[in-house]
C-alpha cells in the first residue's frame, strides 16, 4: 500500500471533458490505480451518466458541471472541489472539441470556439488549480496533446493549432512550475477510437489510410492510453517533466 511507484492512492485528480472517450477512459484507469477522480463536463446529463457508471464499477468519482471557458464557473468549481476534498494532485486537461473544414473557409466563430475549449481553457483550468499545488509544493499536471501536436492534415487548421499551442503551454508549464515539484506533460494519442473520430473511423478509406500509416497497423483504444497517464500521474515520474509522450503505435516515428 502506498510503496508502489505508480500507486495513486490518497491523491485527487480532476479530469476534463471526461464523459467519453479519452477523458472517461482515463478517469477510469487513475480510478482503477486509487484516486479519488472528479470529472468534468458542461452537460448535466452527460456527467451523472458517466459518474453513475464509473461508481458502478466500485470507483471513487464524482462530477463537476462547468463549461471551462468560463474563467468565473473554472474558478468556483475549483474552488468547490478543492473544500470537498482537499487538494487536486493530478490534472488532466482532456477536454476537446474537433471541427473539420478547408482552411480557406474555416468559419471564424469555429476557429475561435476551437482555441477557447483546445487551448485557452487548458491555461484557464491550469492556472486555477497550479495555485493549491505550488502552495503545496506539488502536483502532476498531463495535457492531451495529438499527432497535430507535430504533424498537419487538410481540414483540421484549428485544432492543429492549438493542440501546436498545448504542446507549448506544456513545456512552458513545466520550466515555470519545477522549482515548485510540479511535474507537468504531455500524452499524445496516434489515431484513437473515440466518438469524436467516429466520421473518420466510419469513412473505409480513411480507416485504411491510418492502419496503413500507422506501423502497428490498427486505430488505438482510449484504455491503451492508462498506462502512460498512470506513470505520469504517479511518483514514478517526479523527474519527468516537459516531454510530450506519444501513444501512437509508431506513427511519429515514420515516414
Ligand atoms: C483528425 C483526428 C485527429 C485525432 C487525434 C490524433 O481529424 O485527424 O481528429 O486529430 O483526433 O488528435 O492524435
Amino acid at each position: 500500500m502506498g510503496t508502489d511507484l505508480f500507486d495513486l492512492t490518497g491523491k485527487v485528480a480532476l479530469i476534463t471533458g471526461a464523459t467519453q472517450g479519452i477523458g472517461f477512459a482515463l478517469a477510469r484507469g487513475l480510478a482503477q490505480a486509487g484516486a479519488r477522480v472528479v470529472i468534468n463536463a458542461r452537460n448535466a446529463e452527460k456527467l451523472e451518466r458517466a459518474v453513475a457508471k464509473l461508481t458502478g464499477e466500485g470507483l471513487a468519482v464524482s462530477g463537476s458541471l462547468f463549461d471551462l471557458t468560463n474563467p468565473d464557473q473554472v474558478r468556483t468549481q475549483v474552488q468547490a472541489i478543492e473544500a470537498e476534498f482537499g487538494h487536486i494532485d493530478i490534472l488532466v486537461n482532456n477536454a476537446g472539441i474537433q471541427r473539420r473544414m478547408p482552411l480557406e473557409n474555416f468559419d471564424e466563430a469555429v476557429w475561435q470556439e476551437v482555441l477557447n475549449t483546445n487551448l485557452t481553457a487548458v491555461f484557464l483550468v491550469t492556472k486555477q488549480v497550479v495555485q493549491g499545488m505550488i502552495a503545496r509544493k506539488s502536483g502532476k499536471i498531463i495535457n492531451i496533446c495529438s499527432l497535430m501536436s507535430e504533424l498537419a492534415r487538410p481540414t483540421v487548421a484549428a485544432y492543429t493549432a492549438a493542440k501546436g499551442g498545448v504542446k507549448q503551454l506544456t513545456k512552458s508549464m513545466a520550466v515555470e512550475w519545477a522549482k515548485h515539484n510540479i511535474q507537468a506533460n504531455g500524452l499524445g494519442p496516434g489515431y484513437i477510437l473515440t466518438e469524436m473520430n467516429q466520421p473518420l473511423i466510419d469513412d473505409p478509406k480513411f480507416n485504411a489510410w491510418v492502419c496503413g500509416r500507422t506501423p502497428a497497423g490498427r486505430w488505438t483504444d482510449p484504455s491503451e492510453l492508462v498506462g502512460t497517464a498512470v506513470f505520469l500521474a504517479s511518483r514514478a515520474s517526479d523527474f519527468v517533466t516537459g516531454q510530450i509522450i506519444y501513444v501512437d503505435g509508431g506513427i511519429l516515428a515514420t515516414l
